[in-house]
């Protein structure tokens, strides 16, 4: 029995790699440095697995921005708008297909010309995202960049027989879009260079391959099965033994699909579908090499050790093993000894990357030398199992009791939208094409420099507050100025939506530096659910109230949904996920009731994550909208009629989900819709959505400013899927990530957009 990882956290203890990139990137260091701080981190992952206890330790799995993005390099598919000679995929060409060429946002570009970045999006249903890769018909490709050879030579001469991690074809080619061809159409034109990939591989030394093809888990076509047959007959037969990794879920019906294909080895995630285990056992021929996922890299909960030895134990005396983290380690913190603050029991309950595989390599011991080679790891590992599990922390008998006290009544407004509409109409009394904003403004230097400032214990809480408060006025004043309806007060005070949440709750614990890549250089700090949740105190009144007390306009209360909370935090392992979400939502039911009592007419209840937590296979769908739809509907629905409650979402694709959205009865959703220019209504209009609509009418992702034209022009456009009436104006979802120099005129912008609207109403009437 041997120990493996899949993949080790790139972002370096210290977020040395984020450091390293924005550098770069503002051009105050060069691609030198750069390089040199990658390799450092690369080299610090090696050294470090091995001395865990790792015997099988993977290369490639680093990446300066993206490991889908690196595969787009590796075998050349490069879109036409970044100008590339068709050699080598260079850092400038790398950068640009990650971040654009707008404006100033790159540093130290070649590019004569604006280049829109490759689009990004979630990987499976993590918080990671990556850059999806953009095909055309007659789609070239050659290998184009030598990182996977180069990391594997850089491990070899360190003394590292690596097993190098390669994006699957399939799996590639399924994230893939494709403009003017079907992605998978593509196929044998890949599987030429992925062939010579590992032909390359096999003669620089390479004994194993680690060929990931998530896809696996999901429902496949037809069409997409007869694509892995064929990929892995030409991939399989030559070149090094591949090792078909799958996380993420279970094969479920792919797995005789998986066990006709003719590879070495197969890896199983036996942590989300712990139950594919027997079946795949009596499935795949005893000459597969098989790697057992059995330690979570998704979640930050310590392992039982005996448990699992008990689980492993005859079928490791029968065949050989390998035994790894159910998927990459890039979606835990990297070290749980970083957290010198943390609860000493909470912390005793968990395990980040590195503890993880110490886990594994004591698992792995206890299997080949008996059960007493590893008798201090385990008798731990059984405390600290029966402490989580007994601990008072964790229950709260009056969480308890509220949940089962709940009832239908508290799932649904007391009166129907028609009317509810009437009473909000009497109290706010706004105009056609009210208009708003999602709710954060911008997250300048200054706003985190205070923040660090006051974490350093440099500035007090006091003088802290009175800078908060500062900042809030001026963001009041102004909105005032400019005209806006409705008004926010800002979130200067908050570091992420979700954390800081999780930072006021109980049963949620925090780190100071459990850091998780979310994309490129940016990385969130996922709070820890560990026991059942309440609310202690108001977590958002004070600064609400202080913003209304600032103008006479209505200011929205502004909160994280229950199911987006839940979907950005380390959830806990030892109850349903939709009961962890009710919970949830009663805090944030008494959060609205308490802005409701201090006077908010409008309340915002942001659910951006609700889409992404849609399971990955179709059949589990319904179960996961009903428990989160009615996890909305518990948070939202204990308001009087005529207080107004909108949700905002990002992302797009609503098609698939729009009973859903109309069953969660939000009075306003503002949603993200510039980009398709409007097309998104689309479901809106089929599915005739009751309520009032917030289409988004400019691109916040970019610097570009909007001409007031564009935003009446796509107002219009709404207008043909959503009558006029249930229409607002907003921009496509919050303001932190830009700069006031851009906020300011699109704001004016827009606010004369809604106007110019209305002028054009009232003449046709
Ligand atoms: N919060 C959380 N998850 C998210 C988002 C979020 N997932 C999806 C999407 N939004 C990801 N987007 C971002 C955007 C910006 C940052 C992170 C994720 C970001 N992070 C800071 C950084 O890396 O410097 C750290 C922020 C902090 O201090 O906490 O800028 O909004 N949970
Ligand atoms: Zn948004």
């Amino acid at each position: 029995v041997s120990v493996a990882t899949l993949g080790f956290p790139r972002i370096g203890l210290r977020r040395e790699l984020k450091f390293a990139l924005e550098s770069y990137w503002a051009g105050k260091s060069g691609l030198a440095e750069l390089r040199e701080a990658a390799a450092g981190l690369r080299i610090a992952n090696w050294a470090r697995q091995k001395a865990l206890g790792a015997d099988i330790l993977p290369s490639n799995d680093f990446s300066l921005y993206d490991h889908v993005l690196d595969t787009s390099a590796l075998i050349g598919a490069v879109p036409a708008r970044y100008d590339w000679d068709g050699e080598t995929v260079d850092s400038d060409t790398y950068f640009a297909m990650a971040r654009g060429t707008q404006g100033s946002r790159v540093g130290g570009c070649r590019h004569g010309h604006d280049a829109t970045a490759q689009e990004m999006t979630k990987w499976f249903d993590t918080n990671y995202h990556f850059m999806v890769p953009e095909l055309t018909a007659g789609q070239r490709f050659r290998i184009a960049s030598t990182k996977i050879f180069d990391e594997f030579e850089e491990a070899k001469a360190l003394g590292y027989a690596t097993r190098p991690v390669l994006l699957g074809p399939v799996s590639y080619l399924m994230l893939a879009k494709g403009k003017a061809v079907e992605p998978l159409a593509l196929l044998p034109a890949l599987l030429d260079v992925y062939a010579d990939i590992l032909a390359r591989l096999a003669k620089a030394g390479a004994e194993w391959v680690q060929i990931d093809e998530p896809c696996l888990v999901l429902d496949l076509t037809a069409g997409q099965r007869t694509a892995f047959e064929r990929a892995y007959a030409r991939l399989a037969t030559r070149g090094p033994r591949l090792m078909l990794t799958t996380y993420f879920g279970g094969l479920g019906d792919n797995l005789d699909l998986v066990a006709d294909l003719p590879v070495h080895g197969v890896h199983l995630d036996l942590v989300r579908a712990p139950g594919q285990f027997e079946a795949a056992l009596a499935r795949l021929a005893p000459h597969i090499l098989l790697s057992l996922g059995v330690i979570d890299g998704r979640n930050v909960w310590r392992a039982n050790l005996p448990d699992l030895y008990w689980r492993l134990k005859d079928l490791a005396a029968g065949r050989d093993l390998i035994l790894a983290p159910s998927c990459s380690l890039l979606h835990v913190p990297v070290d749980l000894a970083s957290e010198t603050a943390l609860d000493p029991e909470i912390a005793q309950w968990l395990s980040f990357a590195a503890q993880k595989i110490e886990e594994l390599a004591a698992l792995a011991k206890a299997l080949n030398e008996g059960e007493d080679a590893s008798f201090s790891a385990f008798s731990a590992s059984r405390i600290a199992a029966v402490a989580r599990r007994t601990s008072p922390k964790i229950h709260d008998p009056d969480v308890a009791a509220r949940l089962a006290a709940l009832d239908e009544t508290a799932t649904r407004r007391e009166t129907p939208f028609a009317m509810r509409r009437e009473a909000q109409q009497k109290r706010l009394a706004l105009p056609a094409y009210p208009t708003t904003t999602i709710g954060s403004f911008p997250q300048t230097a200054d706003v985190r420099k205070a923040r660090a400032a006051h974490i350093r214990g440099e500035i007090d809480d006091a003088a802290y507050a009175r800078y908060l408060r500062t900042e809030t006025r001026a963001a009041v004043k102004w909105q005032e100025e400019i005209g806006l309806d409705v008004l926010v007060h800002g979130e200067f005070e908050r570091n992420d939506m979700v954390q800081y949440f999780g930072e006021q709750l109980s049963g949620f614990a925090f780190t100071r530096s459990g850091w998780v890549q979310s994309y490129g250089s940016r990385c969130v700090r996922p709070p820890i659910l560990y026991g059942d949740v309440s609310r202690p105190a108001p977590m958002t009144v004070e600064w609400w109230r202080y913003a209304q007390d600032q103008t006479d306009r209505p200011v929205k209360g502004m909160l994280t949904g229950p199911v987006t909370i839940l979907n950005w935090s380390f959830v806990r392992d030892d109850q349903p996920r939709a009961t962890s979400c009710r919970q949830i939502a009663l805090a944030i039911r008494d959060e609205v009731r308490d802005l409701e009592t201090a006077g908010a007419a409008i309340i915002q209840i942001d659910e951006a994550a609700l889409r992404e937590g849609l399971p990955l296979r179709r059949g589990e769908w319904q179960t996961y909208l009903d428990w989160a739809v009615e996890a909305f509907r518990i948070a939202s629905s204990g308001v009087r009629d005529d207080t107004q409650i909108h949700t905002h979402m990002c992302y797009s694709e609503f098609n698939d989900i729009i009973r859903a959205i109309g069953n969660m009865d939000a009075d306003v959703i503002s949603i993200e819709t510039a980009r398709s220019q409007m097309e998104l209504l689309d479901a809106f209009a089929s599915y005739a959505y009751p309520n009032d609509v917030g289409p988004g009418v400019y691109d916040i992702h970019s610097p570009r400013i909007p001409a007031t034209s564009e935003m009446t022009g796509l107002l219009t456009l709404a207008g043909r899927h959503v009558p006029a009436a249930q229409l607002w104006v907003n921009p496509d979802c919050g303001l932190k990530t830009r700069k006031w120099d851009e906020v300011r005129p699109a704001l004016v912008a827009m606010v004369a957009a809604a106007k110019a609207m209305r002028v054009r109403a009232h003449v046709q009437e």
